[in-house]
């Protein structure tokens, strides 16, 4: 070309050539893979089937898994982002320990493992066994699970070991256990797509199940009609067919008026109840106890849309029931699930297809976390940790004396409190950061400053990890292999794509080292590979109701994940729990539960008159430790607000973007006010995932559910006013 185009001269001239731009991480990060992984994400409890792209011992990339069933190659703006989080400069990379003045200081591993190890020793011969506490988390895998509940109890010999589906997912389980006596939602989700009605209670599905979203709209495009009941219209909300603006911490007497509507409208299964049912009496003489004026009144919700939601379930042949936190996270979380399962029993629409119930489950590995023994109450295959039968099995499992089996410990937060009580003097946490996930963090900060001696595993250095001793750099979910089992009830296989970096170590390696040093390897050196955990595991949950004997590796990669219970080699394993209208009940029935309604822990007043509820969004997950480190997603949203309705606003001069102060008995914070028609007017929302001033748990009470003892994350009561700035 003689004379190149002027426009190029112009570019030229302003900028240069640019001929050594690179995009970031160089041209060479866009190369080939060295190879494909499939896995899946380490977020939600979707569990979404993905590829990882790996190249020399990196994860650069990701790319759909199509066959995968359950997604289809569908991710979520987490599930796409996910595998930026391992290359990024706070990755841990070695032991730390954390010097007065000074901050953390990389140590030796041995270093770690004997400081720990005499401090544990000291502290346990000076105040007894059970002076040492476990914190656990299910992002952990169900082979890591497993190992933490057995560390605890054979290595440790302590009872206090607990885990952060406490905050999750408990209040889920003693619903479904009281209900049906397992816990697991009773079908897979291929099952939505056949109901005429779906009704979703306190989950924000668009944001946090986004998959889910997929099989609801497939159903919709069928004819389904969707209810959602929740105080703000969240995204999916916007397109439902009735939303019920649910006042927070009033669901059970809403449920009780849809219910009371079922019975008056004679659009109840009488067969069924008669046939496979107890507590009909009790829990109809529970529901017309409540006029449905009074339903209306409390809840905030209008008593023909409470008639309307009650005729549009009732009237269906086929119907899916949905919930999650928002009905879980109170004093009354258990009330709220057996009120739903009440709604599901009524109608005899369960063991069939299109006929459907389940909680859905959060966290990552919050189905398979929940039945391996991480929990104060349970031993393996969700077995009970005070039935005597159970203790003799797991401990000949185990190989030790039933004597020896510690008995049942407390709850997260009852550890904490105990923490802060002085009567537990030290803590082992891993995949846990309770000081931005429990509630009233100003409590949470002074019991840990008061531990004696503390130990966190974790690839960053979360919230909680600043107020350790030792800090040991464990491993993320794609440098070990292992299971974890989905909200649906599917195990599925987790692949190994890369080692750990540096000096970190695989949480397995950390986790059998500690229990060698303290002289308890005899009941773990048998673990050279995590299938070996597993088939421990399996072992270990053959005739509990979460029976994983039949299930293999080597089916799971076959199969694409299998469905427990799977008791048997040859068993196919079951997507639709209760087919033969056989409950896990020692009577083979289903229990209707009665409930009444009953207030929160903490009701508004003239000090505290408006109510606060938290929640998430769909570009954070959890207390944020990795999905604040993903800069396209804190591009998304960079930091917390007040989700407060123009009519609330105005009342305080409050202006959209405003700072305003949010104060609560507890603490007080101050953000930036979002100003939307989507809330109710008396109820202001927070999303939870920052940590320290601007932590909505600087507001949450402590007040736990009688049963699940889960936190009342979804209600307090707080007074608020226009800041001129933070
Ligand atoms: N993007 C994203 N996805 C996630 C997570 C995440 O952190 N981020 N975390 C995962 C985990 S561990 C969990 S537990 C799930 C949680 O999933 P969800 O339970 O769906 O999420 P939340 O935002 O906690 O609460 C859901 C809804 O409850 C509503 N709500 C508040 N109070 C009440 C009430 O009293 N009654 C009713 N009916 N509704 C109420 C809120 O307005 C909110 O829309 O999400 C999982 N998926
Ligand atoms: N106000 C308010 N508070 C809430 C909630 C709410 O809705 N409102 N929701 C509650 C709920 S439902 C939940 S589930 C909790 C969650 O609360 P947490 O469980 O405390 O939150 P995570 O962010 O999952 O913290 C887990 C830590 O584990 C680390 N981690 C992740 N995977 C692994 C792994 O494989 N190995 C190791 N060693 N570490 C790992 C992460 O880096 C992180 O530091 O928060 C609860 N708190
Ligand atoms: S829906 Fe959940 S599992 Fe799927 S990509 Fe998003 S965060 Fe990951
Ligand atoms: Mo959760």
């Amino acid at each position: 070309m003689a004379k190149l185009p002027a426009a190029i001269e112009i570019l030229e001239k302003q900028f240069g050539p640019h001929l050594n731009y690179q995009p970031p991480g160089g041209w060479e990060s866009r190369g080939e893979p060295d190879k494909l992984v499939k896995t899946h994400c380490c977020f939600c409890g979707q569990q979404c089937g993905i590829q990882l792209k790996v190249r020399q011992n990196k994860v650069i990339g990701f790319e759909p898994w199509e066959e995968f069933p359950f997604n289809k190659g569908k991710l979520c703006p987490k599930g796409v982002k996910r595998y930026l989080q391992g290359n990024h400069p706070d990755r841990l990379l070695s032991p730390l320990k954390r010097a007065e003045g000074v901050g953390f200081v990389p140590i030796s591993w041995e270093e770690a493992f004997s400081t720990t190890v005499n401090e544990i020793k000291r502290i346990q011969s000076a105040y007894g066994k059970n002076s040492v506490a476990v914190l656990s988390g299910v992002s952990l895998t169900n082979e890591k699970s497993y190992l933490v509940g057995k560390f605890a109890r054979v290595a440790l010999q302590t009872q206090e070991l607990d885990y952060n589906g406490r905050l999750c997912m408990v209040s889920a389980g003693t619903g479904n256990k009281k209900a049906f006596g397992i816990d697991r939602a009773a079908n897979s989700w291929e099952d939505i797509l056949h109901a005429e009605v779906i009704l979703c209670a306190g989950t924000n599905v668009a944001e946090c199940s986004p998959i889910t979203t997929d099989y609801i709209w497939r159903a919709r495009d069928k004819g389904a009609k969707l209810i959602m009941i929740d105080p703000r219209v969240t995204p999916l909300a916007r397109t439902c067919d009735l939303h019920l603006p649910v006042r927070p911490g009033t669901d059970s007497a809403l449920l009780l008026g849809m219910l009371r509507v079922l019975i008056e409208e004679n659009l109840i299964d009488q067969p069924f109840i008669d046939a496979h049912t107890t507590g009909w009496e009790e829990t109809k003489t529970a529901a017309m106890a409540l006029s449905l004026e009074d339903a209306s009144r409390i809840s905030g919700v209008r008593a023909e849309d409470i008639k309307k939601a009650g005729m549009m379930w009732g009237q269906a042949n086929t119907s899916f029931l949905l919930h999650a936190r928002g009905i879980e996270h109170h004093t009354k979380g258990v009330d709220n699930v057996v009120s739903c399962i009440n709604l599901v029993l009524a109608t005899g629409r369960i063991g069939r297809k299109g006929c459907g119930y389940g909680t859905i489950t959060g966290q990552g590995n919050g189905q398979g976390g929940r039945e391996h023994g991480h929990k104060c109450d349970q031993l393996p295959g969700n077995r009970d940790i005070t039935n005597p039968e159970h203790r003799k099995y797991i401990a000949s499992v185990w190989g030790i004396a039933e004597e020896e089996l510690p008995g049942k410990g407390h709850t997260a937060q009852e550890i904490m409190n105990m923490i802060h009580d002085g009567e537990i003097k030290a803590l082992i946490s891993i995949c846990f950061n309770p000081l931005v996930s429990l509630p009233d963090s100003n409590f949470t900060r002074e019991a840990l400053s008061r531990l004696e001696h503390y130990t966190a595993i974790d690839f960053f250095l979360n919230e909680t990890a600043h107020h350790a001793d030792v800090v040991m750099a464990g491993s993320l979910h794609e440098e070990e292999e292992g299971t974890s089992t989905s909200a649906e009830g599917r195990v599925i296989k987790i692949n190994k794509a890369v080692d750990p970096p540096g000096e970190a170590k695989q949480d397995t390696q950390i986790i059998l080292e500690l229990a060698r040093r303290l002289g308890r390897g005899r009941y773990f050196d048998h673990f050279k590979t995590s299938e070996d955990i597993f088939n421990e595991l399996r072992i270990a949950s053959k005739g509990g109701t979460a029976d994983y004997f039949g299930i293999t590796y080597e089916r799971i990669q076959k199969e694409m994940g299998v469905f427990w219970p799977c008791p048997e080699i040859g068993h196919p394993g079951t997507p639709r729990l209760f087919e033969d209208l056989k409950f896990y009940k020692e009577d083979g029935k289903a229990h209707f539960n009665p409930v009444s309604y009953r207030p929160s822990a903490e009701e508004p007043d003239e000090e505290y008159p408006v109510i606060l509820t938290t929640g998430r969004v769909v570009s954070q997950y959890l207390s944020g430790t990795q999905t604040r480190r993903i800069g396209g997603l804190v591009d998304l949203c960079p930091e917390p607000y007040v989700e407060i309705h123009p009519e609330l606003a105005s009342r305080y001069a409050i202006k959209d973007g405003d700072w305003m102060n949010v104060e609560s008995r507890r603490g007080r914070i101050c953000l930036r006010a979002k100003v939307v028609t989507t809330i109710r007017p008396d109820t202001v929302f927070i999303p939870y995932h920052w940590p320290g001033k601007k932590s909505a748990n600087n507001l949450t009470i402590r007040a736990l559910d009688p049963e699940s003892k889960i936190p009342e994350f979804k209600k307090a009561v707080v007074r608020i006013s226009r800041a001129s700035n933070p």
